[in-house]
């Protein structure tokens, strides 16, 4: 049976990896530090399975690395785990720095004395797949697409973190020809999503009757993918990508902030009407902009259809009607994460 260690696993995305690989047959071990966005409730229905393990352990520990690549012996390690907020990167880099740079390093060490000390016939079969984000590309105006030789340019402190990881798992392939595949994801909302993130925040509030904040104007533009076509363009990249390549993934989704809540509103009203609360769009609340707000994000995945096959199966249309009903009906799930961000937000927890 084939053996994956994944980083990050109770998180949004590393949770619906997790949940595919143990569906399609994988053993896993999953090896994350629960930070506040990581949650083992986004696991219940596959944490019964015998081939599934958690390990709580912090990427930049050395010896609990070591130990648990020496005593699991997977064949493929996929590397989700890291700080992933914007915005409590600007207020406190340095978590950012020490997980997504100095833990990605100190995976990377641990990973090529690991895969060094294998047999010929199993190094030829490991693969470490390193996962990021388009933020490391910096903004684009109103035109363009990001491509994989598109040059880097980040600019908050979570996107050059995540590009200082890019930098380092690209060095080990050329320096030390350790066995890596890259990709940079466009953002990504789904089922499990923190409600920090713009369009939980904004579907729970929604729900709540409170306001909705949209930053600046909200004329910014993401490219959304729904997070289990992420997921299925992960296991494809990290099972079939070229070595030492990357691959941009992205579902052509452009959308500017403000149309994305407003959408959200809409669907709300219509699924859960609430007289007291009235039409929703009267709760959108324009609010100070992000410092540094990256104007545009847009993926062209041109690369990883043509030479993977990928679709993405959900529209935006789609997904977004999807992950609003998930939402209604997994209250257990996101309430105590919900009642905690709040009181963090108002200054009392
Ligand atoms: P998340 O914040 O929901 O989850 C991160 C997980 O990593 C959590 O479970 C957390 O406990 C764990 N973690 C954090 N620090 C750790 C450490 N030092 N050791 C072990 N575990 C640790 O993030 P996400 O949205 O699921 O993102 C996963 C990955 O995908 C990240 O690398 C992120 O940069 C990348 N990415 C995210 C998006 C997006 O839209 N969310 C888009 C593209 C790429
Ligand atoms: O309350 C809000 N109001 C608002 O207008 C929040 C939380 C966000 N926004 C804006 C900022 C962004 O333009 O919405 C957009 C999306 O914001 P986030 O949900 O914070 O995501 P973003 O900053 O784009 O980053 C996400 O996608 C790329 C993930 O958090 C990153 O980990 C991933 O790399």
């Amino acid at each position: 049976m084939r053996r994956v260690l994944v980083t990050g696993g109770a998180g949004f995305i590393g949770s619906a990896v997790v949940r595919r690989l143990v569906r399609d047959g994988w053993q896993v071990l999953n090896v994350d530090k629960l930070t506040y966005a990581g949650n083992l409730a986004s696991l219940n229905e596959i944490d019964n399975s015998p081939n599934y393990r958690f390990l709580k352990a912090d990427i930049g520990d050395a010896s609990a690395m070591r130990e648990a690549l020496d005593t699991f012996r997977p064949e493929l390690v996929m590397h989700l785990a890291a700080e992933s907020h914007v915005d409590r990167s600007i207020d406190g880099p340095g978590d950012f720095i020490q997980t997504n740079v100095v833990g990605t390093f100190n995976l990377l060490q641990e990973a090529l004395r690991y895969w060094r000390a294998l047999d010929a016939g199993a190094q030829k079969g490991f693969r470490f797949h390193h996962i990021s984000t388009d933020e490391v590309f910096g903004s684009l105006g109103a035109d363009g697409l990001f491509r994989e030789d598109t040059s880097y340019d980040p600019r908050s402190p979570y996107s050059a973190s995540k590009a200082a990881s890019d930098h380092l798992v690209r060095a080990w392939f050329h320096t030390y020809g350790l066995p890596v595949v890259m990709s940079n994801c466009s953002n990504n909302y789904g089922p499990y999503h923190f409600p920090e993130k713009l369009i939980p925040l904004t579907i729970l509030n929604a729900l709540e009757g409170k306001p909705l904040p949209v930053y600046g104007r909200g004329e910014n533009v993401r490219d959304w993918l729904y997070v289990d076509d992420h997921a299925a363009a992960l296991e494809l990249i990290a099972t079939t990508g070229r070595l030492g390549e990357s691959y941009n993934v992205g579902g052509n989704n452009e959308r500017r902030n403000i149309d994305v809540v407003k959408t959200i509103c809409a669907i709300m009203d219509r699924v859960v009407p609430d007289a007291r609360i009235g039409a929703r769009e009267a709760l959108i609340a324009f609010v100070a902009d992000r410092p540094g707000h990256d104007a545009r994000y847009a993926i062209d995945a041109s690369k990883l259809k043509d030479e993977l096959g990928w679709v993405p199966s959900e529209t935006f249309e789609s997904g977004i009607e999807k992950t609003v009903r998930w939402y209604l009906d997994n209250a257990a799930w996101w309430e105590p994460l919900k009642a905690r961000y709040d009181r963090a937000r108002l200054g009392t927890a």
